[in-house]
């Protein structure tokens, strides 16, 4: 039975990805991070609580070398970062440190215990392509204009130069935005679907919302998991674009998510510079012809059933907490 080790299972992309590879077979293990509050809740239908064995503790401030010689896995995956760009640009050392030198720790890890097994992936991201036009793939410039961005192509480069130099078999996948009913609820596409059906129910009012003209290549992050699991199966490491090759406006997400309620978007929108970035990236669509040639990888999730998951999934959650504060009266 094969082995992964994934960092960042808590996350959205770590939660789908240990479903896919336990339906594949594989041990799965995950490193999740101490925390005050509960912080297992996309993990708490796969994992028992109690499961130290599979659950450790680790941190990428700290590198996770024990656990590497622990388990000595087949697959890791490093899924984990402080993945907020505008976050970023308030906490960009800290970004650095984990988001980069985090992916770098584990590659050292890897190369000092001598795991000559060991496949890597590195989450790698299209923030990397920052302000170069689109359509971009894996021969356009990288153009970061966030410390997130600059810090995710830290990882990119230390991820091929483990390749070139130690022969450890490293691959990034460099994904374009990928959403679910998982994703964390200060992106904008579950701010928008969770506002949206919170305005619905009566529990909010308005939704208040920063650049609404930025493009993005939005897919659902269980279609992307498939492709990085495809990456790592490949006959030789090597570094593919994740994308639909389609993109939409932040504001046409908008107005599908209202329309899809019934409402007119245009009656509870506001706009607030607070939620504008220092840098702006304007436009991501990715060209994702390499990995649907090579792997055989394709979206199966479109726009407008991304859209439908994600309010069907926010609109229940709604109206159980309509019915909670019904009851609390
Ligand atoms: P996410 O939901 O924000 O998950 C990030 C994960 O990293 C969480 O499990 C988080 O733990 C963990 N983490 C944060 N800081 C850590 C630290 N210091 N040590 C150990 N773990 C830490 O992100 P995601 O959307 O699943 O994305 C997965 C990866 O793909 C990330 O690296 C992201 O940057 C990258 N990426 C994402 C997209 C996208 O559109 N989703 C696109 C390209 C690349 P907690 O649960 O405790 O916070
Ligand atoms: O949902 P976002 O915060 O995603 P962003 O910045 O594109 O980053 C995501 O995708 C990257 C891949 O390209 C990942 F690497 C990264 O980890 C993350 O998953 O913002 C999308 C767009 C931006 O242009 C932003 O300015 O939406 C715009 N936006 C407009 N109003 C907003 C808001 N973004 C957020 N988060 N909140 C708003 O109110």
């Amino acid at each position: 039975m094969k082995k992964a080790l994934i960092t960042g299972i808590t996350g959205q992309d770590g939660s789908y990805l240990s479903e896919l590879l336990l339906s594949e077979g594989y041990d799965v293990y995950g490193v999740i991070r101490r925390a005050s509050t509960i912080n297992t809740s996309r993990i708490d239908d796969i994992f028992a609580p109690d499961d130290k064995k599979h659950i450790m503790f680790g941190d990428l401030a700290d590198g996770i070398d024990d656990i590497l010689y622990s388990i000595q896995p087949d697959e890791v995956y490093n899924m984990a970062s402080m993945s907020h760009v505008k976050v970023s640009f308030e906490i960009p050392v800290y970004t650095a440190d984990i988001t980069g030198i985090g992916a770098l720790r584990i590659l050292e890890g890897i190369r000092k215990l001598n795991l000559k097994h060991t496949k890597f992936y590195q989450a790698s991201s299209s923030e990397m392509f920052g302000i170069t036009p689109p359509p971009q793939n894996e021969n356009s410039p990288f153009n970061p204009v966030s410390p997130y961005g600059c810090a995710k192509l830290l990882a990119y480069h230390a991820t091929r130069t483990y390749r070139l130099g130690y022969n450890i078999f490293a691959s990034n996948g460099i994904l374009f935005n990928h959403e679910s009913e998982r994703r964390g609820m200060t992106f904008v596409t579950r701010k928008i679907t969770r506002g949206a059906c919170r305005i619905k129910l009566g529990l909010q009012d308005k939704l208040t919302l920063g650049n609404l003209d930025a493009l993005r290549d939005w897919g659902h992050s269980r279609d992307y998991m498939k492709a990085v699991h495809l990456i790592l199966q490949h006959d030789k490491p090597d570094d593919f674009v994740v994308a639909t090759g389609i993109y939409h406006t932040v504001k046409e997400f908008v107005s599908a998510v209202f329309a899809y309620l019934d409402m007119d978007w245009k009656e509870f929108i506001l706009s607030d510079d607070k939620y504008k970035r220092p840098n702006e990236v304007p436009a991501l669509q990715g060209d994702a012809t390499k990995i649907r040639n090579t792997l055989k990888w394709k979206p199966e999730i479109d726009f407008k059933m991304l859209v439908k998951l994600m309010v069907d999934h926010d609109l229940e959650e709604a109206k159980k907490e309509a019915l909670i504060k019904e009851m609390k009266g």
